[in-house]
């Protein structure tokens, strides 16, 4: 809440090769630009910006398999991760600004390393957890889930540029929501692993409240671990975010975001939260980035601290005349 200072520190990962789409990389910079740090320090929050990684161009990085890009990912997430744990160590609430939502591997694997276990809430329209071997595309933020869990560690081939990474995360500590365009393959290792999953007919069946509600009893089932909320801008309907790469209809309204930020920050255990796949190419208007991006500061605003039934300082006077 606002009279709970927040310390936040944000960085920004421009980085696109997850995907075939240009334009994400730019993601962060326009969610600066919309005067993300300036709003959080008006609601109270302490601010530290570390900046955009610098991602070098990683040669001959030719598919392996079906995976595309593995050489760049596998580096990106490699520096993104120390990022995240410096970040961490200095005791802030990490915010990740995509970028494509291939870095959840790097963000959570950097999270992990300073915080031992986590609960990850997964808000998205896709489930992002095909392994290299299951990817119908090859592009590697449709798969960053299977390389964190550790119950689908056998399943994960080597590839350059990933020794770093060790899977950090237990499927009984993830929840997805928001779940609509979820592959065959996808939806079968869900339910082997016995994942909480929330998709858009248990929002419709449930409404958002409970679902939250619920998505905390899971998350807080024995110890109250940090959240590591990963928000993926297409969970959202493409009405309200349009400015992303594979936008899929019937998402979450804007108000359905805005609470699930309320009530994670409510928790008062959101550690980590990422912000991906605003992609300002893929608006057709210059309404549809802005809308885009605005929407995703509202939903960081919700995370720390903002509600809409309005707040004041806790010794504030009404002025005598
Ligand atoms: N499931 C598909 C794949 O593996 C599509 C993933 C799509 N995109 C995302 N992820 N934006 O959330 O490629
Ligand atoms: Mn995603
Ligand atoms: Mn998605
Ligand atoms: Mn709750």
């Amino acid at each position: 809440d606002l009279h709970h200072q927040h310390s936040v520190g944000i960085i920004g990962a421009p980085f696109s090769k997850g995907q075939q789409r240009d334009g994400v990389q730019r993601g962060a910079d326009l969610i600066r630009a919309a005067g993300l740090v300036q709003k959080l320090k008006g609601q109270g929050c302490v601010v530290k910006d570390y900046g955009n990684l610098t991602f070098e161009e990683v040669p001959n990085d030719e598919p392996i398999g079906r995976l595309k890009s593995p050489r760049a990912v596998g580096r990106a997430n490699e520096l993104l991760s120390g990022a995240v744990q410096k970040i961490k160590s200095d005791g802030n609430t990490c915010v990740m600004l995509g970028g494509d939502h291939s870095l959840a591997i790097g963000s959570i694997a950097g999270h992990a390393a300073s915080r031992h276990e986590l609960s990850v809430l997964w808000v998205d329209a896709h489930a992002d957890i095909n392994t290299p071997l299951t990817t119908p595309t090859g592009n590697i933020h449709g798969q960053p889930m299977s390389y964190l869990i550790h119950e689908l560690h056998s399943k994960i081939p080597i590839i350059p540029n990933f020794s770093w990474l060790k899977p950090c995360v237990a499927s009984k500590d993830i929840v997805y929501i928001g779940l609509r365009d979820v592959d065959p393959e996808e939806h079968y290792i869900l339910k082997y692993l016995g994942i909480k999953t929330f998709s858009m007919t248990e929002v419709d069946r449930l409404g958002i409240a409970n679902v939250m509600e619920q998505t905390c009893d899971h998350m807080f089932s024995k110890v109250k671990k940090p959240i590591h909320l990963s928000f993926d801008i297409d969970a959202l309907d493409p009405s309200v975010s349009p400015a992303t790469g594979t936008p899929v209809a019937g998402g979450l309204t804007y108000r359905e975001g805005i609470y699930i930020t309320e009530h994670i920050c409510q928790t008062g255990l959101l550690s980590a939260v990422d912000i991906v796949e605003v992609n300002p190419k893929q608006g057709k208007t210059e309404d549809e980035i802005t809308s885009t991006v605005n929407t995703a500061v509202d939903l960081l605003l919700g995370c720390f601290g903002r509600v809409r039934e309005g707040s004041h300082e806790p010794d504030y006077k009404i002025p005598n005349p």
